[in-house]
């Protein structure tokens, strides 16, 4: 994971350090620098866009840095990146966990599920139960995924490999009711909450986006979950802004960052999203879901 562009990191480090140690950092040598290691980082799927933030971001903090002779010139610029991008990362950071708010929140709490086909919202509510399930709460998973086959059947066997309740429809049946089904059973058997699986879609498809908003109407969720490929880069930061548009998102799950070798994809993700990053996926099992960690991150593309 950011093993590409944490390279290209090294490098700008290593080369603004050498512009320091000779004289004060100027705006041209940090365009000089930035010029040098660009493609890298943009090989490294970095967006565009995001390369230009950090040029005209790091400008601000590093123009004007001298450093006295001997001292350390390079240990002096990776300090200054750190507080950047860390500064950035850390704007992602969810106030609370799903834990703390089912734990804390009305009974059942309602959490919907949503984002374009296969960038792992099944999986991921699977996890998601299996996490809810260690802290003691006690979740039913809801099919509300009445259009792809085989999506039911697939949620189903999770919920029976995790002794979860299970609630599904009929294909082809209105996923709004199906989702109140749900939200009945969690009332009536006095469940901590309500977790509720939708069929992928793109913004583009009306009548399913129409759906998807009926569900969120007839359900009230308490929580709307984006749930993001890390994988897709810039396309993701659109597809959150579709859904969010459209029915308003609270927070995002981005899957796939074990996929991501590179890393520019979801660093780009992390640094546009505008949305706080609940969990990330980090592979296929029920135990890979892992609380968003800037420090973690921030250390894999500046540590050395
Ligand atoms: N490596 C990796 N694979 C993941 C992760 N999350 C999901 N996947 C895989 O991504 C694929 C799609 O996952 P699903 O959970 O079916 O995705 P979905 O969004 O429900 O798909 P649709 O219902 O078709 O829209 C599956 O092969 C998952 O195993 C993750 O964090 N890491
Ligand atoms: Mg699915």
């Amino acid at each position: 994971m950011f093993g590409k562009i944490k390279d290209a990191f090294s490098n700008l480090t290593r080369k603004l350090g050498e512009a320091v140690s000779n004289k004060e950092l100027t705006p041209e040598d940090i365009d000089r620098v930035f010029d040098e290691i660009e493609l890298s980082l943009l090989e490294g799927d970095v967006a565009y866009e995001v390369v230009d933030m950090l040029r005209e971001l790091l400008k601000k903090e590093l123009v004007g840095l001298k450093i006295r002779r001997f001292g350390n010139a390079e240990g002096a610029v990776r300090e200054r990146i750190a507080k950047v991008i860390g500064g950035l990362l850390a704007k992602g950071v969810a106030g609370k966990d799903l834990v703390d708010l089912v734990r804390e929140g009305p009974k059942p709490y309602i959490v919907v599920f949503m984002g374009v086909n296969g960038v792992g919202k099944t999986t991921t509510i699977a996890k998601v139960g299996y996490l809810l399930l260690k802290n003691g709460l006690r979740p039913v998973i809801v099919a509300a995924d009445t259009f792809r086959a085989g999506a039911q059947e697939q949620l189903e066997l999770h919920a029976k490999r995790l002794g979860i309740d299970y609630i599904k429809g009929k294909y082809g049946a209105d996923p709004a009711a199906v989702a109140k089904d749900g939200l009945i059973h969690a009332e009536k058997a006095g469940l901590d909450a309500v977790l509720i699986d939708t069929a992928g879609r793109m913004h583009t498809d009306r009548n399913l986006m129409e759906e998807i908003r009926k569900v969120v109407r007839v359900v009230r969720p308490n929580l709307k979950l984006m749930v993001l490929d890390a994988l897709t880069g810039n396309d993701a930061v659109a597809q959150a802004r579709w859904f969010d548009e459209a029915v308003g998102v609270d927070a995002v799950i981005l899957t796939k960052l074990d996929a991501d070798a590179k890393g520019g994809s979801a660093l780009s993700i992390i640094l546009s999203i505008g949305k706080p990053i609940m969990y990330v996926g980090v592979g296929q099992g029920y135990d890979d879901l892992k609380p968003y960690n800037p420090s973690e991150i921030l250390n894999k593309l500046l540590g050395q």
